[in-house]
C-alpha cells in the first residue's frame, strides 16, 4: 500500500538563485566541476554556506543531510573538531613549505601500513594527477604503451582516460571530449565491467603490447556497480600472466570500503594502488604507490619524472593524518557499514513499495540505485536506469532536505556523522518520493 506523497513546501533558494546565475558569468557553467551544475537533474544547484557532520546548510539558511561528503572526503563527518583544530595548529607554522617535513613521513606510514600493495607512495593534490602518474609509471616500468580501462570507470579528467569515463562525462553525456587528440587515446583500450572474456581477447589481440590494467575495484562513477566473484581474481592472474601492472583506483574505495581498501576487503592485491579524497579529509591531496621495485622508477629515484609545488604540503598531510586517526578507531567501520546497509535496504524497499523498478546495494560507506530492474553489472546495463525519474527524485529529496549526488552515474556516500535519526529521516523521504514520482 502506497501512501499519498506528502507535499511539502517549496524551498526558498532565492540566494542559491542569485549566486548561481552570477556565478554563470563568472566560470565556465558557473561550478569549478561539471557534476556540481546539476545538468542532468534539472534546476539550479544549492549554494553551500558552511558544511558540519552529517549535515551541509545551503545560503538561504536551508539544511540538507548530505550524501555526497564532498565526494568522498567527508567520511568521518564535516568540519570534525579534530581535524580542525589540528588545521588550527599547523597553520601557525605556515601553509606550504615546497621542502621535505615530518607530517609527509607519517601519513605515508600509514597509508603503506594500512593498504596491502603500497610499500612505497607519492603524495600528489588530486586523484586525477595519482592516475596521471600512475600510467605515466606503468608504461615506464613496462616499456609498453597500451592501457586497458572499463568502460563507465572514471580515473580523472587527463586525455588518456576520457575515453567512455564515467562520473560528469557520463553525466553529460559526453561521448568524449574535444581537445582530446586520437593519438593520445589510441593507446587506451576499453572492456565492459565484469566481462573478463574482453580482457582476455585485448590481450589476445596485443600481445607484448599492455603496460596495464586500471579499474575501480567498486565502480562508484557509473552509478553503484559490484565485481562479480571471480573478476578482480581474473584480473590479478591475466595481468600476471601477461607482464602487465594491475592498478586499483581506489581514489574513492581507499579507506571508504575498509581501512585497507577494496583491495583489503576482497583480498586481491594490485601492483599499484591510487588514492585521494579521504586521504586528504577534506584538503587537496592525491597519492599512488604499490611495490617498492616499481615505486623506484620514480624521480628523483629513478627516471620516470612526476613533481608539484604543493604536494606533501603540511595542511593537507594533517588533515589526512587525522582523518585516517578517526577511522583506525575500533568500531569505525562496523558503524558504516550497518547504517549504510540500513540506509540502502530501506531505499530498494521503499522503491518496490512504490511499484518501481529499482535495484542497488552497498558496501561499507557506499551505496547506489538504479531506477531500473537490474542487476546492473557494467557500464551499458547502468545506462537503462530511468534518468529522467532520477531527476525528479532528486529534486523532490532536496526539498525534503536530503542532498543526493545530483546525477544517477555517481555513488552515494555516509559517514561516521549519521545518525540512525538521520537514516530513518532520508527513508521516510525516499519513501514520499517514490510514491511522488512512481
Ligand atoms: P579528482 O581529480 O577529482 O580528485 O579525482 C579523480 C578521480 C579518480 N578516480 C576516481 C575513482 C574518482 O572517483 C575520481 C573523482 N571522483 C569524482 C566523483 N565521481 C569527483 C567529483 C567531481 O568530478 O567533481
Amino acid at each position: 500500500m502506497t501512501s499519498a506523497p506528502v507535499s511539502v513546501p517549496a524551498l526558498n533558494t532565492s540566494r542559491s538563485q542569485d549566486l548561481f546565475s552570477a556565478a554563470q558569468t563568472l566560470m565556465p557553467g558557473g561550478v569549478s566541476s561539471p557534476v556540481r551544475a546539476f545538468r542532468s537533474v534539472g534546476g539550479d544547484p544549492i549554494v553551500f554556506d558552511r558544511v558540519k557532520g552529517a549535515y551541509a546548510w545551503d545560503v538561504d539558511g536551508n539544511r540538507y543531510i548530505d550524501y555526497i561528503g564532498s565526494w568522498g572526503p567527508a567520511i568521518c563527518g564535516h568540519a570534525r573538531p579534530e581535524v580542525i583544530g589540528a588545521l588550527h595548529e599547523a597553520l601557525d607554522r605556515g601553509t606550504s613549505f615546497g621542502a621535505p617535513c615530518a607530517l609527509e613521513n607519517t601519513l605515508a606510514e600509514m597509508v603503506i601500513e594500512a593498504v596491502p600493495s603500497v610499500e612505497m607512495v607519492r603524495f600528489v593534490n588530486s586523484g586525477t594527477e595519482a592516475c596521471m602518474s600512475v600510467l605515466r609509471l606503468m608504461r615506464a616500468f613496462t616499456g609498453r604503451d597500451k592501457l586497458i580501462k572499463f568502460e563507465g570507470c572514471y580515473h580523472g579528467h587527463a586525455d588518456m582516460f576520457l575515453v567512455k569515463a564515467g562520473s560528469g562525462v557520463a553525466t553529460l553525456g559526453l561521448p568524449d571530449s574535444p581537445g582530446v587528440p586520437r593519438s593520445t587515446t589510441a593507446n587506451t583500450l576499453t572492456a565492459p565491467y565484469n566481462d573478463l572474456e574482453a580482457v582476455k581477447q585485448l590481450f589476445a589481440d596485443n600481445p607484448g603490447e599492455i603496460a596495464g590494467v586500471i579499474l575501480e575495484p567498486v565502480v562508484g562513477n557509473a552509478g553503484f556497480i559490484t565485481p562479480e566473484p571471480g573478476f578482480l581474481e581474473g584480473l590479478r592472474e591475466l595481468t600476471t600472466e601477461h607482464g602487465a601492472l594491475l592498478t586499483f583506483d581506489e581514489v574513492m574505495t581507499g579507506f571508504r570500503i575498509s581501512y585497507g581498501g577494496a583491495q583489503a576487503r576482497f583480498g586481491i592485491t594490485p601492483d599499484l594502488t591510487t588514492l585521494g579524497k579521504v586521504i586528504g579529509g577534506g584538503l587537496p591531496v592525491g597519492a599512488y604507490g604499490g611495490k617498492a621495485e616499481i615505486m623506484a622508477m620514480v624521480a628523483p629515484a629513478g627516471p620516470m619524472y612526476q613533481a608539484g609545488t604543493l604536494s606533501g604540503n603540511p595542511l593537507a598531510m594533517t588533515a589526512g593524518i587525522k582523518t585516517l586517526e578517526l577511522l583506525k578507531q575500533p568500531g569505525s567501520y562496523e558503524r558504516l557499514e550497518a547504517i549504510t546497509k540500513r540506509l540502502s535496504d530501506g531505499i530498494l524497499a521503499a522503491g518496490r513499495e512504490a511499484g518501481l523498478p529499482i535495484c542497488g546495494g552497498s558496501i561499507s560507506a557506499m551505496f547506489g540505485f538504479f531506477l531500473c530492474d537490474g542487476p546492473v553489472r557494467n557500464f551499458e546495463e547502468a545506462k537503462a536506469t530511468d534518468s529522467q525519474r532520477f531527476g525528479r527524485l532528486h529534486r523532490a529529496m532536496l526539498e525534503r532536505g536530503v542532498y543526493l549526488a545530483p546525477s544517477a552515474f555517481e555513488a552515494g556516500f555516509t559517514s561516521l556523522a549519521h545518525s540512525d535519526a538521520d537514516i530513518d529521516a532520508t527513508l521516510s523521504a525516499f519513501r514520499d518520493c517514490f510514491a511522488a514520482i512512481a
